[in-house]
């Protein structure tokens, strides 16, 4: 078992931070279990939930971390009589207590434990198999469900992984530096007439080179208006676009994300040229504008309205950028929210929803611009952020009376015409909030038009 990312004072320093904010609550954090794959004897390889991560550090299959209301305990499951056979040698509990400096019990003692409290929890991928009991907690432990007894855990974890501490910045550095280095391999791969999946290949081959995986499955598409675009079957032709969306995970669970779209000939076309500086420039002042205080939905409003003025000036659109926006005219092209938190997960605490990703007392917008944003909080230091505008001609939205009503003789389709060698743009960095701004992990990989082109040469 491969322990040597396993870092043992960050985890015991976060245990005690979170049992500083429970009290006598206990709390119950669950690794999950590997997930059936085909026949219930085959799995997808093991990655504990992120909460147990963040706390435990390590990938334990059917963990269980407990707060007691008093101490940290660890429940394990006793090693199979064969485990050493099959799956290598596993430390012993004494080993293992000895490593995480907390008591570390065989599972079936947990029964006696919770059976003298009750303890909150969260949900985990596998929960009820981790447990070796059905229904040991006496109830039903849902994804996206919470209950009000859950509440503080939940709370309690949102406000610690809100805001990464220097083993958790280390990690999304490491992420981004990887995430960086498979671009850039899948930007050299790139050529006509080989498939999306060379590309691909070539891009995770860094990854895995690294002993990284990826932390969601990769978009390498010339069809890059389909938003999360899963296949890789096409071949890339000479006048495509390719819209990369890929990003490496740690070990330690940390996540990198980041898209870049480049020319499959090595060149921008004018046309791509022209709504590629126009996504970059809403990137660039986006980026340009985070800092602590700052409120994140602000952001959607900045890249939506420099779309807005970028797209009026190409002649795609006319009237007034502000109403451009307002009217959901904007949302169009760019139909979803220009980023979410990173962390341990590629749109971190997504397990809990708004509840994480939006401040007490706000809420989604209905505006047709602002709905899809993931995260609307004030941006504080050593926050970590996507920063993603992009630009689409996704025909299910463009062919749609109902939508494009709003629009009007605003939408200049004539003159979109033009521009149908642009299928889908988007441009994704990861932002650290700093104390007076931000750091771009990621701005060591090209993105001005030029130097992506001159990269591109250089391959
Ligand atoms: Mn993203």
């Amino acid at each position: 078992m491969d322990f040597s990312f396993f870092d043992a004072s960050a985890c015991a320093e976060r245990r005690a931070r979170l049992a500083a904010r429970l009290g006598n609550l206990p709390a119950l954090i669950a690794a999950g279990a590997p997930r059936p794959r085909g026949t219930h004897r085959g799995h997808y390889p093991f990655r504990a939930a992120s909460h147990f991560l963040y706390l435990f550090g390590l990938h334990l299959p059917k963990a269980m971390g407990l707060w007691s209301g008093e101490r940290w305990q660890l429940y394990l499951p006793e090693p199979a009589a064969d485990a050493a056979l099959w799956t290598g040698p596993v430390p012993d509990f004494a080993a293992l207590s000895e490593m995480f400096g907390v008591a570390v019990l065989p599972m079936p003692r947990l029964a006696e434990t919770l059976a003298r409290k009750t303890t909150s929890t969260l949900p985990a991928p596998e929960f009820e198999t981790c447990l070796e009991q059905s229904n040991l907690l006496g109830r039903e432990i849902r994804p996206g469900v919470l209950p009000a007894a859950d509440e503080p855990l939940a709370d309690a974890l949102i406000a610690m992984r809100l805001v990464h501490d220097a083993a958790g910045i280390a990690g999304l550095r490491e992420a981004a530096d990887a995430t960086v280095a498979a671009h850039l391999a899948g930007l050299r791969a790139t050529r006509p007439k080989i498939r999306e999946s060379e590309v691909r290949a070539a891009l995770e081959a860094e990854l895995c080179r690294r002993n990284m995986t990826v932390s969601y499955t990769s978009i390498v598409s010339v069809r890059g208006e389909i938003l999360h675009n899963e296949d890789h079957h096409h071949m890339l032709a000479d006048g495509d676009l390719l819209l990369i969306d890929a990003g490496a995970e740690t070990r330690g669970g940390w996540a990198g994300d980041v898209t870049r779209t480049w020319p499959v000939s090595g060149r921008f076309s004018p046309t791509q040229r022209d709504l590629y500086d126009v996504v970059l420039l809403a990137q660039a002042a986006a980026v340009a504008a985070v800092r602590p205080g700052l409120r994140y939905l602000d952001l959607q409003g900045i890249a939506s309205h420099a779309i807005a003025k970028g797209l009026i000036g190409l002649g795609l659109l006319g009237g007034d950028p502000a109403e451009l926006v307002a009217d959901g005219v904007v949302a169009l092209f760019f139909p979803h929210g220009v980023g979410h938190l990173i962390g341990l997960d590629v749109h971190d605490l997504d397990d809990l929803g708004d509840r994480a990703a939006y401040a007490p007392g706000r809420t989604r917008s209905t505006s047709p611009g602002f709905r899809a944003l993931r995260l609307d909080r004030d941006l504080v230091p050593n926050m970590a952020v996507t920063i993603e505008p992009g630009f689409y001609q996704v025909p299910a939205i463009l062919d749609d009376p109902e939508r494009t009503r709003a629009a009007r003789d605003r939408l200049r389709r004539e003159r979109l015409a033009a521009f149908h060698d642009v299928r889908g743009i988007r441009i994704e960095d990861t932002i650290l909030v700093t104390a007076n701004g931000h750091e771009d992990l990621t701005s060591a990989l090209p993105k001005q038009a030029p130097a992506v082109e001159n990269a591109m040469r250089a391959s």
